[in-house]
């Protein structure tokens, strides 16, 4: 059975998580399958993508695959990591891309879902960020996704806590467009989809793209960058950053001491 499955009628494309044993956590494998995915609905001209998982999961996605996470002093999300090359093709997709959600959304994959244009989700949908919780440094093209998905004070307090978000939550402060409930979600989604098909995709394609753009546009020095980094690198060569890893591969609670 394919990880990530894929269906493109009548300009829409739904591509759909479907690795249960891992809870659809962000492997190189299934982001590969994501990626692919999404090159062949571009080869097909789709007009909108839905991005979900399979109907009535408990946990749409666990995340950066913790078992991929390097601990041999490289940057965990570098450049060439599969999440940062999925936020990636997400965001420049040359079309709208629909985060259908069901299900618990843990750390990287919530970045996905930011990364999509539109989030529609079910009453009991949840959003934690969780790098906190292992000791992972984020990165700053990371931490700006967030920063453009949520208000100021509700990203501190995600990233702070690593605490779920209610979908309800989430709505109410504008970080998804909509709480659909079952089996509603499905046709909701897809009427939007429909929708959007019929509208100039040229027109919405280049405001797509203009509005990444414009959301990236934040002036940061190469020096600022720089010290950036270089603290990255301290809390990725940090005995937290190892015991955050080790507890979660011995499913324990990790006990952090600051070094
Ligand atoms: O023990 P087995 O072999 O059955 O495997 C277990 C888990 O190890 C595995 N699994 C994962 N494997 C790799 N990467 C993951 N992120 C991951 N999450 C889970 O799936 C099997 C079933 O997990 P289990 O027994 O815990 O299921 P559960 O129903 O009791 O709990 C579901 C969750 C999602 C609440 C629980 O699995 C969980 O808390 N997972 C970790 C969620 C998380 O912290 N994700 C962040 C990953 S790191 C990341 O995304 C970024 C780098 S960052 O941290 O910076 O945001």
């Amino acid at each position: 059975m394919d990880i990530v499955q894929l269906e493109i009628d009548d300009h829409i494309g739904t591509i759909t998580l479907n690795h249960k044993e891992k809870l659809n956590a962000l492997s190189t494998e299934l982001v590969e399958g994501v990626i692919s995915a999404l090159n062949e609905c571009r080869r097909n001209k789709a007009r909108v993508v839905v991005l979900r998982a399979k109907p009535g999961v408990r946990v749409w996605s666990a995340g950066h695959d913790v078992w991929e996470l390097p601990v041999d002093g490289r940057d965990p999300l570098g450049w060439d990591d599969p999440l940062r090359s999925l936020i990636r093709e997400i965001e420049i997709f040359p079309a709208p891309v629909i985060a259908m959600i069901e299900g618990s959304v843990w750390g990287g994959a919530c970045e996905t879902i930011f990364a999509c244009d539109l989030i529609i989700a079910s009453p009991s949908t949840t959003f934690a960020v969780t790098p906190s919780r292992l000791g992972v440094p984020y990165n700053v093209s990371g931490v700006l996704t967030f920063f453009n998905a949520a208000p100021y004070r509700l990203v501190k307090e995600m990233t702070f806590t690593a605490k779920p978000v209610s979908a309800q939550r989430a709505e109410q402060v504008g970080m998804i467009n909509y709480v659909v409930d079952n089996p509603e979600i499905e046709e909701f989604t897809y009427e939007m989809a429909r929708g959007i098909t019929h509208n100039a995709p040229l027109s919405i394609s280049v405001m797509k793209d203009q509005l990444r753009i414009l959301a990236g546009a934040h002036p940061m020095t190469p020096q600022g960058f720089e010290r950036i980094q270089g603290l990255r690198r301290l809390v990725y060569d940090s005995n937290d950053y190892k015991e955050g890893i080790l507890a979660f591969k011995e499913k324990r609670k990790p006990v952090f001491t600051g070094t």
